[in-house]
């Protein structure tokens, strides 16, 4: 008999993370993991809540392995040129379009250098690491996005880059809801 066609839930998302990167911490089915999950499913909407200030961390799943988060962009907003302190990075579309845009340092005090852009649609995954690129992410298409982010192991603070410059400063990150409860104010993400 073969098994009814359903959508994983988050929860099962979330297992088959935690599975996944115990097994393997490199994660190398972790992509298709999301990739399936954004395409098929909408319960993330449980987490979004969009903030015309600023865009919105919302994390909905932490444990020692990775961290998973919505991210919601209002059209026009933008993350820093920012790196990711040695943990994977991969982001999954599911709503609108969200851009990556790839930077590199190329000599002390230079500005950096502007690499490929990749607009990603519902169900579209992209992967970053420090030893691929630096990188920001925005709302494409003029319109809002949101995207999820898993960071294999979770991390508290970044490093963000001064464009012109290329000079680095370390950034405190933060969350803007837990458990789809939008919180008063952003709460440190190494309190959590
Ligand atoms: N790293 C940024 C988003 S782009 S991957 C953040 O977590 O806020
Ligand atoms: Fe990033």
């Amino acid at each position: 008999m073969s098994r009814p066609l359903e959508a994983p839930s988050l929860q099962t998302l979330c297992d088959d993370l935690t599975a996944e990167l115990t097994r393997d911490p490199r994660g190398r089915k972790v992509a298709a993991l999301l990739a399936e999950y954004a395409a098929h499913c909408d319960c993330w909407a449980e987490h979004a809540h969009f903030d015309r200030a600023e865009y919105t961390r919302n994390l909905i799943h932490k444990n020692a392995h990775y961290e998973l988060l919505l991210l919601c962009w209002e059209a026009g907003q933008a993350s820093p040129i920012h790196n990711h302190m040695e943990q994977h990075c991969w982001m999954a579309v599911v709503e609108g379009v969200v851009e990556e845009v790839q930077f590199r340092r190329v000599a002390d005090g230079a500005p950096l250098q502007e690499g490929r852009t990749t607009a990603l649609e519902r169900g579209g995954v992209a992967y970053i690491h420090d030893d691929i690129a630096l990188h920001l992410v925005r709302s494409g298409a003029g319109a809002r996005g949101a995207s999820l982010h898993l960071y294999a192991r979770p991390y508290a603070t970044c490093l963000v880059y001064d464009r012109e410059t290329g000079a680095e400063e370390r950034k405190a990150l933060v969350y803007h809801s837990l458990d789809g409860r939008r919180l008063e104010s952003p709460v440190d993400a190494g309190s959590v």
